[in-house]
């Protein structure tokens, strides 16, 4: 991948002036015109960042918000990433999920991707409720459009999750697990889920959507609605860190480790995926629909499946669909 910057934007210009800059200046840089860049400075405020004016010197960002606005996130990433030129922001949404799924139905490229600071009907699996208090955490959906084969659906669930523990353990120093089949954990308490939905026949797919929800600066403990059991990043570390750098990185990861299902790489993400697993060796309760089971998680396989040994020593494969996993403490 060449290493190439994105074209410059009135917030990129300010944000590396070491000096006020007038408003011609910027105008003259970006090729547009005075009242263009001063529109684009209002939207600016709009959004929360904080630019002084003076007559005859002109403008300086004097604070930056912690929004996830596309702005943000593409002035550091590359411009060869799928998601360059393809990031769409909601304040508020019905679900990322959603709004993806439309967009992939009615032609949206491969890249795609949709983020929420808000959610008003955040979904889980088997439409269980996500829940996440506006502009703390992340949550975003993307669309894939993926040569691969049906059975192999469960790579990008897995190059998700794998990105996102890639993501937090660099950029926090904390040390993110893997619950299968689609769960971020931090010490041992949930902190991220993924929802993966598809649309496509037997032998061909049209489309994935990938939606990721991760707590960062709230603490679910404190929420009535979600059960004992979640934390966040903050809560963690015991401080609030930089959404928009975190969800620079995860895109990063992501970028990344897509290039390797493209070349047929799968395994490569799924060695690595394992080397995260939260349940490898752990005593495990399966719950599907009505049934339950207790046994040991021995591993998962490159399609998603769980190798689960019951207890009376039988070996069975179990496929992620509707099933839930707890770790027996
Ligand atoms: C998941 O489902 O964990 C997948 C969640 C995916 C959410 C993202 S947000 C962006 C995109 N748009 C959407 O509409 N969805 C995706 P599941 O394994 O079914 O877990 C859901 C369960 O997690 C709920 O029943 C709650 O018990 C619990 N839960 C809800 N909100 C939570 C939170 N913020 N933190 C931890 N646990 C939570």
């Amino acid at each position: 991948m060449k290493n190439t910057q994105n074209p410059k934007t009135v917030l990129q210009i300010l944000k590396d002036a070491d000096t006020r800059l007038s408003g011609e200046k910027i105008a003259q840089e970006l090729n547009i015109s005075r009242a263009a860049v001063w529109k684009r400075i209002e939207k600016l405020r709009d959004e929360g960042f904080k630019i002084d004016a003076q007559p005859r010197s002109g403008y300086s960002l004097t604070s930056s918000p912690d929004a996830l606005i596309p702005e943000e996130i593409e002035s550091e990433i590359d411009q060869e990433s799928m998601f360059s030129g393809n990031i769409i922001y909601y304040k508020t949404i019905d679900s990322t999920n959603l709004i993806a799924k439309k967009m992939a139905g009615d032609g949206a490229v491969e890249g795609t991707i949709v983020i929420a600071e808000e959610q008003t009907k955040g979904r889980g699996r088997l439409n269980r409720q996500w829940i996440s208090p506006p502009n703390k955490n992340i949550l975003f959906s993307i669309i894939f459009r993926p040569q691969i084969l049906l059975a192999q659906l469960f790579s990008l669930t897995m190059l998700t999750s794998l990105s996102v523990v890639k993501a937090i353990t660099k950029s926090s120093g904390l040390k993110p697990m893997i619950k299968w089949p689609n769960d971020i954990y931090i010490n041992r308490l949930k902190a991220g889920g993924i929802l993966t939905e598809f649309d496509g026949e037997q032998d061909r797919i049209n489309f994935v959507v990938v939606g990721i929800g991760l707590n960062v600066n709230f603490d679910p403990s404190l929420s009535d609605d979600i059960q004992n059991g979640a934390t966040s990043l903050s809560r963690e570390l015991g401080k609030k860190i930089s959404r928009v750098k975190l969800l620079r990185e995860i895109l990063k990861e992501i970028d990344k480790y897509y290039d390797l299902i493209k070349i047929d790489k799968i395994y490569q993400i799924h060695k690595e995926w394992n080397s995260y697993s939260l349940i490898t060796g752990e005593p495990v309760r399966i719950t599907s629909f009505n049934s339950t089971e207790d046994g040991v998680a021995e591993s998962v396989d490159a399609d998603g499946c769980l190798i689960f040994r019951d207890l009376n020593g039988k070996r069975k494969k179990i496929v992620f669909g509707d099933v839930s996993l707890r770790v027996v403490e």
